[in-house]
């Protein structure tokens, strides 16, 4: 999946849970995605992103190690 390879590119330490919308999906996930698809995101700070490519955008935005400027 793209977002794993945008994680390990960037050095981020996100959790993944695997979640299938055909075999149902907890209230709290239908809470945080009231599309009830996949994926989402939930960052740190509270903010829940939905689409892929907008999920792909925080990451990169977001580096756990920014590349030191030479
Ligand atoms: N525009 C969304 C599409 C999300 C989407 O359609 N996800 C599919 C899986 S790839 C899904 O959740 N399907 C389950 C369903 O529609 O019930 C994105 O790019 O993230």
């Amino acid at each position: 999946m793209v977002l794993l390879a945008v994680a390990k590119e960037n050095n981020l330490d996100i959790e993944f849970v695997e979640t299938n919308p055909a075999n149902g999906l907890s209230a709290e996930y239908q809470k945080l995605n009231p599309l009830k698809r996949v994926p989402t995101f939930e960052a740190p700070n509270g903010w829940v992103l939905s689409e892929v490519i907008a999920i792909a955008i925080y990451c990169k935005s977001h580096p756990a190690n920014p590349p030191s400027e030479h």
